[in-house]
Parts: C-alpha cells; sequence; structure tokens
C-alpha cells in the first residue's frame, strides 16, 4: 500500500514529459529527454550534415540548434512572412546535393496583393551557417486568397526522381481542392530550379496547372518518401474526423471534399460517401481526428524494432502515432506518449534517434533515447 501511494505521488509529480523513467512500448524502450528549448511554435527541421539542425519557428524565424542542444540567434536573410493564424515560416529542407550547393527549401504563408498564398523559396546556407543569401522565389500557390488564414498545407518532400514535391491545402476553401487550375489543395511537383517536369500528369492542358502532381487534399502537412519502396506518402488533416494517410500517385484525386469519412464540426456528414470511382482511397484514416502534422519514416539504427515504422505528430489528441507498414500498406497504429503535448513534427537524426517539435508559443525539441 506505502509502495503503491509512494509510485501515485511519484507520477503526480513527474513533468509532463523529459521523465526520467523509460517507457516501455511495443517495439522499443526509450526515454524522453527534452533537447532544446525557447523555440516559438517550431514547425520544420532539417539536420545538417555536422549533426546540427535547423528549425523554423512559425513567426518568421529560422535557427540552427547545435548537436548539444544550444539554440542559435536568428539566421538573416529569412524572407518576410504572413505570420497570422494557422500561417508563418514553414517548412525546411535541404537540398540532396546539400553539402556541395548549400542549398536549403523553405514554405511559407506570404501576404500579396489579393490576399495572402503558399509560397515556396529557395536560398543558400552561408559557410558561417548564420545566414540565408541569395534568396529566390520558386512558386506562388495561386490563386491568392482574400479570406482566411488557414490550411496552408506547406510540407516539402524530395523524391527519387530528384524532384520536388510541395504540398499545399486548400485555404478552407473545399472547392478549390478539385480545381485543375489552382494551386491551392494540390501535392505539386516541380524540378529543384522551380520548373515544371515535362512528365506532369496536367502538362499541355489550356485547363489545368502543369505544376500538380495530385489534387483533392484538404490540409497536408505531412510529406514524406517511402524508403522501402520509393512512394511519396502524405498525411493530411481531416475536418472533424477522417484525417487520412494517402500513398500519391500521378495525377491522382483524393476526393476532398466529393468522398470524406469526416464531418461539419457542427455534425453531419460532409459526403455520403467515403470512396467512388476514380477517387484514391486513403490507406489509413482517423477517426476521431488525431490532426496528423510532420510524419518521419523510420530507418534508423538505434531502435531497431520501430524499422518500417512511419512516425506521425499529432496535434489533437496530442501525442505520436507509430504506424506498422509492409511496401505500401498500413498494418498496425500504436499510440506513444498520448495526450501529454502537442506535436507538429517528427524528424530522425543520423544515429536514428527521434527528435520530436512540441507546437506551443515556448516550443521544445524532445529527443527518443533507447535504453
Ligand atoms: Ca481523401
Amino acid at each position: 500500500m506505502i509502495r503503491r501511494a509512494i509510485l501515485t505521488l511519484a507520477l503526480l509529480a513527474t513533468p509532463a514529459l523529459a521523465q526520467d523513467a523509460p517507457i516501455v512500448s511495443e517495439r522499443a524502450t526509450f526515454r524522453v529527454t527534452t533537447f532544446a528549448t525557447g523555440l516559438e511554435h517550431p514547425w520544420g527541421a532539417a539536420f545538417l550534415p555536422d549533426g546540427s539542425m535547423l528549425v523554423t519557428e512559425r513567426p518568421g524565424r529560422l535557427r540552427r540548434v547545435t548537436p548539444d542542444g544550444r539554440v542559435s540567434a536568428p539566421l538573416a536573410g529569412v524572407p518576410p512572412v504572413e505570420a497570422a493564424s494557422q500561417g508563418g515560416l514553414l517548412d525546411i529542407a535541404l537540398a540532396p546535393d546539400f553539402v556541395r550547393t548549400r542549398e536549403v527549401f523553405l514554405c511559407q504563408a506570404a501576404a500579396v496583393p489579393g490576399g495572402a498564398l503558399t509560397r515556396l523559396v529557395t536560398a543558400r546556407l552561408s559557410p558561417t551557417n548564420d545566414a540565408l543569401t541569395g534568396l529566390r522565389r520558386l512558386l506562388d500557390a495561386t490563386p491568392a486568397q482574400e479570406s482566411g488564414r488557414q490550411h496552408y498545407g506547406c510540407r516539402i518532400a524530395f523524391g527519387r526522381d530528384g524532384h520536388l514535391y510541395l504540398s499545399t491545402g486548400e485555404r478552407n476553401e473545399r472547392a478549390r481542392a478539385q480545381r485543375l487550375d489552382d494551386l491551392a489543395g494540390k501535392v505539386i511537383r516541380l524540378t529543384r530550379d522551380g520548373r515544371m517536369p515535362d512528365d506532369n500528369p496536367f502538362v499541355g492542358r489550356t485547363d489545368a496547372r502543369g505544376e500538380i502532381w495530385s489534387y483533392g487534399h484538404r490540409h497536408p502537412q505531412g510529406l514524406a518518401v517511402n524508403p522501402w519502396t520509393g512512394s511519396l506518402w502524405e498525411a493530411e488533416f481531416g475536418p472533424r474526423g477522417g484525417d487520412e494517410v494517402n500513398v500519391i500517385r500521378r495525377g491522382g484525386n483524393y476526393g476532398w471534399p466529393v468522398v470524406s469519412f469526416g464531418r461539419e464540426y457542427w455534425g453531419p456528414r460532409i459526403s455520403r460517401e467515403t470512396s467512388a470511382p476514380g477517387i484514391e482511397d486513403p490507406i489509413h484514416v482517423w477517426v476521431p481526428s488525431v490532426s496528423p502534422s510532420g510524419i518521419a519514416f523510420y530507418d534508423g539504427a538505434a531502435f531497431p524494432g520501430w524499422q518500417r515504422s512511419l512516425f506521425v505528430a499529432a496535434l489533437n489528441t496530442p501525442g505520436l502515432v507509430r504506424l506498422s507498414t509492409e511496401g505500401d500498406r498500413v498494418t498496425g497504429e500504436e499510440r506513444l506518449l498520448w495526450g501529454k503535448t502537442r506535436l507538429r513534427n517528427v524528424v530522425v537524426g543520423a544515429d536514428g534517434r527521434v527528435f520530436l517539435l512540441t507546437d506551443a508559443p515556448d516550443g521544445a525539441i524532445l529527443r527518443l533515447d533507447p535504453v
């Protein structure tokens, strides 16, 4: 009885995260360490070859975090952003040949005449790692929208084909996701210098934008290439229920808002159908929602039991989802750190440790270490 009381007290006294006690899960035992603090709504992260990490803060800053968790002053040369509601400085990715070119890619919300839109830019990281230089705009996901500052999407991934894939949200205007003359609610495919590849599905059509790779997306904030199949996987927020994981195929229509598992926030189903001819079904659905943001495949060495998993940072109910995969299928789901803190993104370090970006005004980066 006394032991139980002490245990209860210990649990009550434990902070929500960064526990000393190991967490025993289905395939791994790990410890949560607070790696870095003092970040305002961290959103995107990319590891540099020296093991430090570039991290965006949504209000419009880019910082570097050293391997021992020290957070730099904001880097110079970052573009101005539309930092309102869900917008701001969002994702970051390194060029596949960063070691040679020092080239980085950023996705952001931008204010333009007529409203706001999702924008892709590129720049070079200075040799001293404290500035971006040669900033260039690669794409504006037009048309701009006057109303609302939501659903920008804004995740970047490089495919095995060397091309850049960018997810864009439908800006909370559902019909935009199905329009082929509109870059909102899409997965876009570009060459790394911002041109549309000749083999994109709608190139040459006068009624469609050639940058589009797939369409019918609501609010995709997860994008990653499956290292075992080479396929592009995407995660998107549904409305109330109906969050999805999709395998993105060339020219595919992913359904929003024609078919959905989700509901209006006031109750009724958005669509009577959850599947329809000509529309790609999700490979995984959450009802109720978990609000999936960043995703990362796990192929690291630190946690052998997590090989072939897809991690999903969940904002609400907050936590970390681990999906087991086989080929391009999901075969299981486990929830870790559930109900603890809103997670915006998950990235895997070179040594296989897992890093989580918390979504908060005083946000942090947590690290999962094997025990
Ligand atoms: Ca869908």
